[in-house]
């Protein structure tokens, strides 16, 4: 053991597992219990806010006509979808989406369960917390739940909760006000995770874990937790004063003639929101980057193409993720001066996403790819990526996006980059790290065909909404074909609507494999570098890992992607090496160097 790991062991002593239930399985202060915590909640929310949209697809496809199936049992004798009750539909299915699934699979879960893992710690910085943390997000997802109860309905003022809709103005009784309690209380238990993801990345990498030798993956959620410690504050303070203004008559954000007193100012929602709301659009993407960067690397056969590169180019997409939010609100009457310049850091800030994505395409060129179920994904993610980043740069054109905004384009656009992109992402993650969590691979077969209902799928979809927009149809409209112009698009939606039922569907592949790999025992077990690849958690450690994750701290001597390097092969035979693994040869001498 060289002083520095020795430091680290003393620092990280090893503490007994947990034995009780409770302690084990519900109130666990293990990084990779917690993770799994999020998975659940996130994956059942998933499936939530995926039947919510198929209700709305059935609105647009076949509008006035029964819902099938759950018809009468949700609306009543008729089974039609009302005007109210569909507004509720697609603002409960966004924030589902974003806050309540995708955040908690995406970061809570990888967040969780790869930080400590791939840079060689025992747990997190502070494992209490974390724990607060998942069940303050708990609370955030029963609060969503009763709003589905409360008299009047959920909230119904879209996932913007833009006021002065969501004020008792527009959005009366108690279902609104408790999604905005739970948009609350989720950005606490954000903010606590937050605190822990950036402390514990500088305060307890491995000896030799520098910056620049963290895997991607690392880079993509230690930069979405610095936007997030940044951003949801401003977002929970947003929806305090909207809670103020709704249960305790204050007038932050009502003004006109619906004002008691002076009043205050609705635009002011906006900005709050849209302060938080564009940095979020890449808390959603950065931990998909980061997983893209790693797995197309190691299945590719390759080292990441100008690591360096990719690194300081997401740092730069987060540094300017902070200074173009008013891309969202060119329409509010801004001054033309702020508008461009607005304007101008939404363009530049495609300039770094370009040099990531390039370097993803040229990670893969002349690779030995290897096509199984979380490269398909990974490769999925790139081309729905890069069809929803090309189509943010029609619309941070300011003469464009006054046709386009609030057109179901901008609905295309954003389910490209974050439900298309981010779930992939967050799927390509699940597939890889499967074995790690559960000891097991999924199924490979299965993997395969949900891999195609999902991308031809969300393709197929948010390409029709991209093709709606373009005519003309705007978003959030309960019949859209009132308006004789949109009458033309009725068979174009009614396409997307199938497609839709088709992409929902294909999703059992998912849960069947997903239930056999988490509990059936035929499969055999992983072992604990299924993929050959070479970071800490698959080289220096079991699948699933110890609850002390290693029996000693990992020392790092090299970078993450060690892959099909011939010094390394002529040594092990093998196209790969551990970040810690010492080679044949380079042993002896090597460490005494270090001590030295
Ligand atoms: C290449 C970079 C990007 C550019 C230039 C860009 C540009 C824009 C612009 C200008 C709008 C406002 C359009 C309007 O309302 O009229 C917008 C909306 C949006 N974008 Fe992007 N975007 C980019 C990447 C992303 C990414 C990576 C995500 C998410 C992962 C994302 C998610 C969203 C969302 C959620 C909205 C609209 C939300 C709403 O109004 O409900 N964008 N984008
Ligand atoms: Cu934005």
């Amino acid at each position: 053991m060289t002083p520095a790991q020795a430091l680290m062991e003393e620092a990280q002593p090893i503490h007994p597992a947990p034995t009780s239930f409770w302690r084990r399985y519900v109130f666990s202060i293990d990084h990779k219990m917690i993770a799994k915590q999020f998975l659940w909640a996130g994956l059942l929310f998933l499936l939530v806010g995926g039947a919510l949209a198929m209700l709305i697809r059935w609105q647009w496809g076949f509008p006035y006509r029964p819902v099938p199936l759950v018809g009468r049992l949700l609306f009543g004798e008729s089974g039609v979808i009302g005007p109210a009750t569909y507004q509720q539909i697609f603002t409960t299915h966004g924030l589902v989406m974003i806050f309540f699934a995708v955040t908690p699979v995406l970061i809570g879960t990888f967040g969780n369960l790869l930080i400590p893992l791939m840079i060689g710690a025992r747990d997190m910085a502070f494992p209490r917390l974390n724990m607060y943390s998942f069940w303050t997000f708990l609370l955030s997802q029963l609060l969503v739940l009763a709003s589905f109860f409360a008299p009047l309905g959920s909230a119904g003022a879209g996932w913007t909760t833009y006021t002065p809709l969501s004020t008792n103005v527009g959005m009366p009784g108690m279902g609104q006000t408790l999604v905005v309690a739970a948009i609350f209380v989720t950005g606490v238990s954000s903010t606590m995770g937050a605190v822990n993801y950036i402390t514990t990345v500088i305060r307890l990498r491995a000896p030799g874990m520098t910056y620049m030798r963290l895997p991607l993956t690392i880079w993509g959620l230690w930069l979405t937790a610095i936007l997030n410690a940044l951003f949801v504050p401003v977002l929970g303070s947003a929806a305090l004063l909207l809670l103020l203004d709704r249960s305790f008559g204050t007038e932050f954000f009502v003004a006109g003639a619906s004002a008691v007193r002076g009043g205050g100012d609705p635009i002011l929602w906006q900005h709050l929101f849209w302060i938080f709301g564009h940095p979020e659009v890449y808390i959603m993407i950065l931990p998909a980057w980061g997983i893209l960067g790693d797995v197309l690397s190691f299945f590719a056969r390759k080292p990441h193409h100008w690591y360096r590169g990719t690194v300081w180019a997401m740092v730069l997409v987060t540094v300017l993720s902070a200074m173009v939010y008013g891309h969202h609100m060119f329409m509010t009457g801004m001054s033309p001066l702020l508008g461009e310049g607005f304007m101008l850091f939404t363009l530049l800030i495609s300039i770094p996403s370009m040099v990531v994505v390039v370097n993803w395409v040229l990670t893969l060129w002349q690779g030995s790819l290897r096509y199984d179920t979380p490269m398909l994904f990974a490769l999925g993610t790139v081309f729905v990526f890069g069809v929803g980043g090309l189509t943010g740069l029609f619309l941070g054109d300011i003469s464009m996006d006054l046709y386009l905004h609030d057109t179901m384009f901008v609905v295309g656009h954003f389910h490209f980059t974050m439900a298309a992109a981010s779930v992939m992402g967050a799927f390509t993650g699940i597939y890889f790290w499967f074995p790690k969590m559960f000891g097991r691979r999924l199924g490979e077969r299965l993997g395969k065909i949900h891999f195609w209902f999902t991308f031809l799928g969300l393709t197929l979809v948010f390409g029709g909404q991209l093709l709606a927009g373009y005519a003309g149809q705007e978003r959030r409209l309960f019949d859209p074909f009132q308006y004789t112009f949109i009458q033309g698009l009725r068979g174009l939606n009614r396409w997307t609507s199938y497609f839709a039922f088709a992409l929902f569907t294909g999703q059992l592949f998912f849960v069947v494999n997903f239930f056999r790999g988490v509990f059936g025992r035929r499969a055999a077990p992983a072992g604990p570098n299924p993929w050959h690849v070479t970071t800490l958690e698959w080289t220096a450690t079991s699948s699933p890992p110890p609850f002390h994750n290693f029996d000693r701290i990992p020392e790092v001597v090299r970078g993450p992607h060690e892959l099909s390097n011939p010094e390394v092969r002529r040594l092990t035979g093998r196209d790969f090496a551990g970040q810690a693994e010492l080679l044949p040869g380079d042993g002896a001498a090597a460490v005494a160097a270090r001590k030295g």
